[in-house]
């Protein structure tokens, strides 16, 4: 019998976009082709996606780590990178994903659902996309990004609509047996049943799952037999049913008893997907009444249960299949009701990790541990750092030049940074030079800007940043005319 793993911990890393490409078109008599340097592809996604014909998580008890592969590198003559495959990973319906400190991200029911456990890194821009009329040849490309790694703490809550519980021996897994195809392992010693199992029912119209699963003793919540771990099983189940042995003539147990205590440890334990277990419709199911003392102790004791829980309680024998009609049709009745209660379900989901929802936006604070320094942090700002080939003074000023379209450079004047201070963004510190004049502008001012100087320094920003250009691409030319395959200089892959 394969092993049942319903908890594991899986290390995914999304695959690294590939890196753009700078090169210049080279061609007989024409030397001043332009830059044709391409894209890179895409990093591979690590995905989870549901498969109905895989039952438990034991392969990623075996393998948890799980690495999508790199984006291409773009080339010359415009070839882009090929994109890498996503790596699909197949889990059981009714897996539940956290984050290693047990919050909840993703509940995957239903075959096809998928979640995205890590994103793949986007690839670089090559030379050729970077072109534009202010940089007719830009001699660098951005870098591919890295994927994204996560850890994972991936649990199977099965998706059963019916939930047993009771004592070990009880006859919980004779009930299974005796109501669907199921064949669970049947014994007369506690704790036969290891590991929940799922049984098929059709009562009339209805079709529905019910869940087998190890006995319970007090104390469970304390880890005393089996613990109260496999109970997240039947977290989703709209309806428990209490399995009563009425033929154990152990000490101390009796049937109300025997509930009371079940009840004492369902309530100690807290479903990770909300609510309460005490939320659930209950049946009562008294059994063994094949057995003559049992017959008798059942039918003493049932106006007591009901009186005291309120459940509808039924005597049955899975022996003989007594009162077995009766039961199953009162487990459909709570099943339909609880489906006419829930919206319906789309046929297949796609789950996203929560964002951060301002991608746009960026703040600046001072740094707490560089006396005098700042931090910028900012999804885009962030992404640029890592984009850019710091061995490129060319990359560098175009990073420059982005950072100051997006404002980060009078943020920072506001800030109260002044040239030459350490300022921090993602992993990389870096002595301010306010490159823009509108930076300065801000810092002369002060804090109330004059909307006429912030224009017009714009403007002259614009001119000194064609300037700049200019004088670059003199240089890259050079450089780029000096490299004999048109690929990439040294540094820029
Ligand atoms: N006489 C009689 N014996 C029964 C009946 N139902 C189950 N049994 C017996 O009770 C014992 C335990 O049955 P199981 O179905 O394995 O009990 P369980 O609740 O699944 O037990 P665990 O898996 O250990 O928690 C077995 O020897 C069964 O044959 C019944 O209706 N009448
Ligand atoms: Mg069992």
């Amino acid at each position: 019998m394969p092993k049942f793993v319903d908890r594991v911990v899986v290390h995914a890393t999304a695959g690294a976009g590939g890196n753009g490409c700078a090169s210049v078109h080279r061609e007989k008599f024409k030397p001043l082709g332009g830059p044709d340097g391409g894209n890179g592809g895409r990093g591979g996604s690590v995905v989870l996606v549901v498969d109905p014909g895989v039952h438990t998580l034991l392969d990623f008890h075996h393998r948890p780590h799980a690495a999508a592969r790199n984006g291409k590198q773009g080339q010359g003559g415009f070839k882009a990178g090929a994109n890498a495959d996503d790596l699909e990973l197949a889990v059981p319906d009714g897996t539940v994903v956290m984050a290693s400190d047990g919050a909840v991200l993703a509940d995957l029911v239903g075959p096809g659902t998928r979640f995205v456990a890590a994103a793949g890194g986007r690839g670089g821009l090559g030379n050729a996309a970077l072109a534009s009329t202010a940089r007719k040849a830009p001699g660098f490309a951005l870098l591919g990004e890295p994927g994204e790694t996560g850890d994972f703490v991936l649990e199977l809550r099965s998706i059963a609509d019916v939930g047993l519980v009771g004592f070990p021996s009880a006859g919980k897994s004779s009930l299974v047996a005796a109501l669907s195809a199921a064949r669970p392992k049947i014994a007369d010693y506690p704790f036969t049943t290891l590991v929940p199992q799922l049984g098929v029912v059709t009562a009339g119209e209805e079709v529905f799952t019910v869940a087998d699963v190890p006995g319970l003793i007090p104390g469970a919540s304390e880890g005393r037999g089996l613990g109260l771990d496999f109970l997240r099983h039947i977290e989703r189940c709209s309806v428990l049913v209490h399995v009563v042995d009425c033929a154990t003539f152990a000490p101390g147990r009796d049937p109300v008893s025997d509930v009371q205590a079940l009840e004492d440890e369902l309530a100690r334990y807290t479903p990770a997907l909300g609510g309460v277990l005490a939320d659930r419709p209950r049946l009562v199911a008294l059994n063994k009444i094949d057995v003559p003392d049992a017959r008798d102790l059942a039918e003493l004791v049932r106006s007591e249960l009901a009186e005291r829980f309120g459940w509808p309680v039924f005597e049955i024998s899975t022996a003989t299949r007594e009162g077995l009609r009766e039961l199953t049709f009162a487990m459909a009745a709570q099943v339909r009701a609880h489906r006419a209660a829930q919206p319906v379900a789309e046929p297949t989901r796609v789950v996203l990790r929560p964002v951060a929802v301002d991608d746009a936006g960026f703040t600046v604070v001072p740094d707490p541990e560089l006396p005098g320094g700042f931090i910028v942090r900012g999804a885009r700002p962030e992404r640029w750092i890592r984009q850019t080939n710091f061995d490129n003074d060319e990359a560098v000023g175009y990073l420059g030049d982005r950072l100051a379209r997006l404002g980060v450079e009078e943020a920072l004047a506001e800030a109260g940074a002044v040239p030459g201070c350490p300022v921090t963004i993602g992993d990389v510190t870096f002595d301010w030079e306010p490159s823009t004049p509108a930076g300065v502008a801000v810092m002369l001012s002060g804090r109330g800007t004059d909307r006429r100087l912030e224009q017009s320094s714009r403007a002259s920003a614009a001119d000194r940043l064609a300037a700049r250009v200019e004088r670059r691409r003199t240089r890259t030319d050079d450089e780029l005319f000096g490299a004999d395959d048109g690929v990439a200089p040294e540094g820029d892959t």
